[in-house]
C-alpha cells in the first residue's frame, strides 16, 4: 500500500507531502510516512525541508479512529522529536484547520507559515484530553503561559493573524501555499538561518498565582472535567521543569485522560454528531434544492431567532407577522439580539449590520412567492399550523420546501393540510435559536429524500447540529422530557424539595435541574398543551397536579417572576415556602407518606426515565441509533457533555 506521505527534492528543497482524506490525520502510516521522509531528508542533497499537506488542510490533528486500539509505533511525539532533532531547517506550511498533533507538528518545526485563511488550535480538551505531543510544553515556550492557557484550555481554533501575533507562527504567505514555502525555505538557506528548537526555549516569567487562578476559573468554566486540570498542570511544568521532564508529565497525564471515562464519552460524541448527520437509506449524491432564500411565518422569539441562524450564515429572509405593530416587534427583538451580540464581543458592529441587514419584514404572505423555504414558527396550536400551511401551499412556488418549527405536533397531519405532502418536513430549533445549536429535522411519511438531504446540508449552512427524526409526540427530546418531567413531580410528592432535585441533577453535570427548566419554559406552555389531551393521554394525575395548581394560582414561571420558585429581578431562583405547602398538600391529596430521599436515588430516577424512553425511541425507529439521541439531550437540553449522553452513560455504567 503506497504511504499517504511523499517525499521528494525541488531543487535543493526536501518536500514532505501527506495525502490522506479527509483530514490528513496522523494514521500509523502517516506517522511511519512522517519518520521515514524526515529522517531520509538527514543525509540527502536537501538544504531544508517543508512539511504541507494536500486536500483541504493541514493535519487536523491525530486519528481518532485509532483511539482504543492499542498502541502503534511510531508515537507521534516519537516522529515530532525527530523533526525538531532534524539537523536541516523544518518549515511547516499550514492551510485549513491546523489541529491537535497536526499544530503539534508544525511547533515541532523550526519555522512556521500559513495562508491568511487558515486556522491553529489545541481542540483536545473537547474530546476530555490534553495535548499529548509537546503541544503544553511547545506553546508556552513561543507564546507565554498565559496564551497557552487560553488557547489549550479553551481548545478554540486561532486564525493566523492571531498565531502570528502570538509567535505560533512566524509568517503569512499570499498566493500558492506550495510555492510560497518553497520560496521561503530557499530564502532562509540563503540567508544561513538556524534550525529553531522551541523546546530550547524557557518561558517568560509568569504571575505567581495565574495558575491557581486558572484552576479556580475551570472549576466553574468545565465543572467536574480532569483535561482542563490537568493542562494547567502541564503548562505550570513548563514554566518550572526542563522540557523533557515536562513532556513526561504531559505524557503520563494524556494517558491518564484517554483512558478515563470522561474522555470516551466525550470521543463517542465527536463522531455520534457526524454519524447522525447520516440517514440509512438516502444516498450521498441525493441531488440538493437551491436555497437562496427563506421565508418565516411568525416574529415571536423563535421566530426571530431562526430568521437570525440563516441571516448570520448570509441566507436573506422574509419574516412575515399579522401586522405591522406585530412586526416591529418581532424585528426589534432581532435588533436588541443582535446588539447583544455586539456587547458581548460575538460580533463585530460591520457583522452584525449586514446579518441584520439580510431580514426583512412583511404582512403579506405573497412576499414568499420565491422563496427556497418557508419555516412556520407560529403558536403551538395544531388547526392554527394547518391553516398557515394550506395558505403556503398557495402562495410558494412548486419546489419550495414548506417547513414547521412544531415542538411536538404531528408532521404528517400538517403536511395533509397542502397538496404538497413531499415538500413538508419539520425543522425543530431550540430557543433561543440563533444560540443552541441542536436542529431537530422531522422526517414526515411523505417527506422526499432531496428535500430531507437540502435541510440535512443547510443545518451545516447555519452551523446547527442535525438530528433526524420521525414523527411522534415530542419527536426525540421532547418526548424524553415528558417521563422525566413526570418523574420529578413524583419526586416532589414523595418528599424532595425543587432545590434538592435541582441541585442533585445539577451536581451531577445537568447545565440545570428539571423544576428550574420548567419555569424557564413557562409553566403555562405544558398547562396549556394538557388541556388538548385527553385524561388517558395526561396520564398519572400526580404527574402533574402541582405545576397546574401552580399555573392555576397565576405562578407561571420566571415569565411571572414565580413557579417552583421565586425569582429576584437577576432571575435568580429562590426556594418558597408556599410551594413547598403546596407539594405538602397535594401528597395529602393522594394519600402519599413523604420521606427522606437521597440524591443519588433522586439522579437515577430522571436518568432512567430519559434512558427508558430512549429505549422505546429507538425500538419504535423514532431515532435512527442511540448515539442520535446522545446528540439529541447534550446539545438540546443541556446534559453533561463529559458523561456522552443518556445513552451512551446507561451503557457505559451497565
Ligand atoms: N481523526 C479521524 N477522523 C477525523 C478527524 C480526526 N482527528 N477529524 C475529522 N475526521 C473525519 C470526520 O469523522 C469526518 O468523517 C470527516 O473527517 C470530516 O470531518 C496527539 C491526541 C477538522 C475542523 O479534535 O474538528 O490530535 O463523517 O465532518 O466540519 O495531541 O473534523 O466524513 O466519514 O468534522 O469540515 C485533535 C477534530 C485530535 C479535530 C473539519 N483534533 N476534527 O470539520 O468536517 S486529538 C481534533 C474537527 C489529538 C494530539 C491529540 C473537524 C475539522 P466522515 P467533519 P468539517
Amino acid at each position: 500500500m503506497t504511504s499517504p506521505v511523499d517525499y521528494r527534492l525541488e531543487g535543493e528543497i526536501g518536500v514532505i507531502s501527506v495525502d490522506h482524506p479527509p483530514v490528513n490525520a496522523l494514521s500509523q502510516a502517516v506517522r511511519q510516512g512522517l519518520l521515514d521522509a524526515i529522517t531520509a531528508a538527514q543525509t540527502d542533497a536537501s538544504k531544508a525541508l517543508v512539511i504541507l499537506c494536500e486536500g483541504r488542510t493541514f493535519i487536523a490533528g491525530a486519528d481518532i479512529t485509532e483511539f482504543g486500539k492499542g498502541p502503534m509505533t511510531p508515537y507521534l511525539p516519537d516522529v515530532l522529536d525527530t523533526i525538531e532533532a532534524s539537523v536541516k531547517p523544518v518549515i511547516a506550511a499550514l492551510h485549513g484547520t491546523a489541529l491537535g498533533g497536526g499544530f503539534e507538528t508544525a511547533l515541532a518545526a523550526h519555522y512556521r507559515c500559513a495562508v491568511e485563511s487558515a486556522k491553529v488550535g489545541l481542540p483536545e480538551v473537547k474530546l476530555g484530553l490534553i495535548p499529548g505531543a509537546g503541544g503544553t510544553q511547545r506553546v508556552p515556550r513561543l507564546a507565554g503561559a498565559a496564551a497557552a492557557l487560553d488557547l489549550i484550555t479553551s481548545g478554540a481554533p486561532i486564525d493566523a493573524a492571531k498565531a502570528l501575533q502570538l509567535g505560533l507562527i512566524d509568517k503569512i504567505v499570499d498566493g500558492d501555499l506550495h510555492d510560497a514555502a518553497i520560496a521561503w525555505a530557499e530564502e532562509l538557506v540563503a540567508d544561513g538561518a538556524p534550525v529553531r528548537r522551541s523546546s530550547e526555549l524557557t518561558v517568560p516569567d509568569v504571575e505567581p498565582d495565574l495558575f491557581d487562578q486558572y484552576r479556580a476559573q475551570l472549576s466553574k468554566r468545565a465543572r467536574g472535567q480532569i483535561a482542563p486540570q490537568h493542562i494547567v498542570t502541564c503548562i505550570e511544568a513548563a514554566v518550572n521543569s526542563p522540557f523533557a521532564e515536562g513532556r513526561a508529565i504531559e505524557r503520563e497525564l494524556f494517558i491518564e485522560c484517554m483512558q478515563s471515562p470522561q474522555s470516551i464519552a466525550m470521543r463517542h460524541l465527536f463522531f455520534a454528531e457526524r454519524e447522525a448527520a447520516k440517514v440509512a437509506g438516502l444516498p450521498k449524491d441525493t441531488p440538493l434544492r437551491a436555497i437562496d432564500s427563506i421565508g418565516i411565518i411568525g416574529g415571536g422569539t423563535m421566530g426571530g431567532g431562526i430568521a437570525m441562524s440563516f441571516a448570520n450564515a448570509g441566507i436573506p429572509v422574509t419574516m412575515i407577522e399579522i401586522s405591522d405593530a406585530a412586526l416591529d416587534r418581532g424585528l426589534s427583538i432581532i435588533d436588541k439580539n443582535y446588539a447583544g451580540s455586539v456587547k458581548r464581543g460575538k460580533l463585530t458592529e460591520d457583522a452584525a449590520a449586514n446579518c441584520r441587514a439580510l431580514i426583512k419584514g412583511a404582512t403579506d404572505y405573497a412576499a414568499l412567492a420565491d422563496v427556497d423555504l418557508v419555516i412556520e414558527a407560529v403558536f403551538e396550536d395544531p388547526d392554527l399550523k394547518k391553516t398557515v400551511f394550506g395558505q403556503l401551499d398557495e402562495v410558494c412556488k412548486p419546489g419550495a420546501i414548506l417547513a414547521t418549527n412544531t415542538s411536538y405536533q404531528d408532521v404528517d397531519q400538517i403536511a395533509l393540510a397542502t397538496r404538497r405532502p413531499e415538500d413538508v418536513i419539520g425543522m425543530h430549533f431550540f430557543s433561543p435559536a440563533h444560540i443552541m445549536k441542536l436542529l431537530e429535522i422531522v422526517r414526515g411519511e411523505k417527506t422526499a429524500d432531496d428535500v430531507l438531504a437540502t435541510v440535512l446540508r443547510l443545518a451545516k449552512k447555519i452551523r446547527k447540529v442535525p438530528v433526524v427524526s420521525g414523527v411522534c409526540y415530542g419527536f426525540i427530546g421532547n418526548r424524553m422530557l415528558r417521563p422525566y418531567g413526570k418523574q420529578s413531580q413524583l419526586l416532589l410528592l414523595e418528599g424532595a424539595t425543587p432545590e434538592q432535585i435541582d441541585n442533585a441533577m445539577q451536581d451531577w453535570g445537568m447545565a440545570m435541574g428539571p423544576l428550574r427548566v420548567f419555569d424557564l419554559a413557562g409553566l403555562d406552555v405544558g398547562y396549556k398543551a394538557r388541556q388538548a389531551l385527553s385524561d388517558a393521554m395526561k396520564g398519572d394525575p400526580q404527574t402533574y397536579r402541582v405545576p397546574d395548581l401552580l399555573v392555576e394560582m397565576g405562578r407561571l414561571g420566571q415569565k411571572s417572576g414565580a413557579g417552583f420558585y421565586t425569582y429576584d429581578d437577576k432571575r435568580q431562583p429562590i426556594p418558597d415556602p408556599a410551594v413547598a405547602e403546596i407539594i405538602e398538600r397535594a401528597a395529602g391529596e393522594f394519600g402519599i407518606e413523604r420521606r427522606e430521599l437521597s440524591d443519588e436515588e433522586i439522579v437515577d430516577r430522571l436518568i432512567s426515565a430519559l434512558v427508558d424512553e430512549g429505549r422505546k425511541i429507538l425500538d419504535e425507529g423514532i431515532a435512527q441509533r442511540s448515539g442520535d439521541i446522545d446528540v439529541v439531550y447534550v446539545y438540546g437540553y443541556g446534559f453533561p457533555v463529559s458523561r456522552g449522553g443518556p445513552m451512551h452513560y446507561a451503557d457505559s455504567s451497565g
